[in-house]
Order: structure tokens, then C-alpha cells, then sequence
């Protein structure tokens, strides 16, 4: 067992993300037993839940002339495209059915605000609006993240380097990620990652 300081934070492990979903990750389902077992060796567990309203401004769908995967430029920066997923109460935004959500002392929810993407479980995509998050962990003392879920080179990248900025100590199990890979995304992320003093196990 984890000392009382340090938390697992798993993020959107989501039907959407997982094999037959809207945006699925390759093999998305196959950390589901791993990191139910995880969750045994941890006081503290927190879910993320991507949760977009309908017509999103993350979906290309949101955008004529654009496809999914296409980037474009929002006021807070670069943003891919993506196809529509995990709509606020749709079933491909619930948690994968295995996923054991009892343990979760937590839920997050982000991408809920329609003109902005929310890839990290601590900022928006502007790097300023916050989600509520470091407040809860801060003021449970808890100091030590480890962090799964999906995927890899977004939300978990994402999540990972903001809170080594936000002076967590943060370690990616990455046997319990599986990452979306576009175009050397995978590649950039675990460099950046590494940057920010993130520990990349497996
Ligand atoms: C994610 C793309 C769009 C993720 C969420 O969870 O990594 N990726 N929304
Ligand atoms: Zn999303």
C-alpha cells in the first residue's frame, strides 16, 4: 500500500476511447484489469471523465471544410480535431464497463466548456483555467501522483507535465496507458514529459 501522500490518478478511461468508441485508442480496454488491481495499493483514487457538450469547438464537426485530426488555431493556441466523443450523459462517455469506479474517491470532469479543449486534469488548454483539481489534492496532502489511463500522448502527457509544474512529484506507469500516436505525437510527449521531471515507468 501507497503511503497516504500519494494518489492514482487514472484518466478517461472511457467507452469512447476504448476499442468500437468515437475516438479509440488502440488496445484502449487492455489496462482496464491493470489498473483495477492498482487501485488496491492506493488510499487516494481520482477518475478524469472527458465531458463535451454537444457541438464542442475540439470537434471538426464544429468546424465546415475541416476533418477530424486536422489542427487549427484557437485563441489559447495550436488545437487538433477531433471526431465527436465522450458527449456529456452519451455512453460513450461513461467509464469502460469494467473499470471499478467504487474506489474512486473523486471525479473530474473537464471539456466541459464549449470554446475550449481541456486535454490535462489540472488546466484547461489555455494553461490557466483550472479544474479544481490541484485544490482537492493539495489540500489533502497529497504530494505523489501516479498517473494511467488514456491517452498517453494527450490527456496523460498533458496531466503529467502540469503537475510536475505544479511541483507534484508524478510518475506514468506506462504498462496502464495506451496512446493515440499521431504524427510523432507519442515520441514528443514522453521527450516532454521527461522535461518536466516526470518518471516514465515501463
Ligand atoms: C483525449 C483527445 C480528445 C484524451 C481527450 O483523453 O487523451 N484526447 N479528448
Ligand atoms: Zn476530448
Amino acid at each position: 500500500m501507497r503511503g497516504s501522500e500519494h494518489a492514482l490518478i487514472v484518466i478517461d478511461v472511457q467507452k469512447d476511447f476504448c476499442p468500437g468508441g468515437a475516438l479509440a485508442v488502440q488496445d484502449g480496454d487492455a489496462i482496464v484489469a491493470g489498473i483495477n488491481a492498482q487501485m488496491a495499493e492506493f488510499q487516494t483514487v481520482v477518475l478524469t471523465q472527458d465531458w463535451h457538450p454537444v457541438g464542442h469547438s475540439s470537434f471538426a464537426s464544429s468546424h465546415p471544410g475541416k476533418a477530424p485530426y486536422e489542427v487549427i488555431e484557437m485563441p489559447y493556441g495550436p488545437q487538433v480535431l477531433w471526431p465527436d466523443h465522450c458527449i456529456q450523459g452519451s455512453d460513450g462517455a461513461a467509464f469502460h464497463s469494467s473499470l471499478a469506479t467504487d474506489p474512486a474517491q473523486m471525479i473530474v470532469r473537464k471539456g466541459f466548456r464549449p470554446e475550449i479543449d481541456s486535454y490535462s486534469a489540472f488546466f484547461e488548454n489555455d494553461h490557466q483555467t483550472p479544474t479544481g483539481l490541484d485544490g482537492y489534492l493539495r489540500t489533502r496532502s497529497i504530494t505523489k501522483l501516479t498517473l494511467v489511463g488514456l491517452a498517453l500522448d494527450f490527456c496523460v502527457n498533458f496531466s503529467a507535465v502540469d503537475g510536475a509544474h505544479l511541483g507534484y512529484k508524478v510518475e506514468v506507469d506506462q504498462t496502464l496507458c495506451r496512446a493515440i500516436d499521431l504524427d510523432g505525437s507519442l515520441e514528443m510527449a514522453r521527450a516532454g514529459m521527461k522535461e518536466a521531471g516526470v518518471t516514465l515507468h515501463g
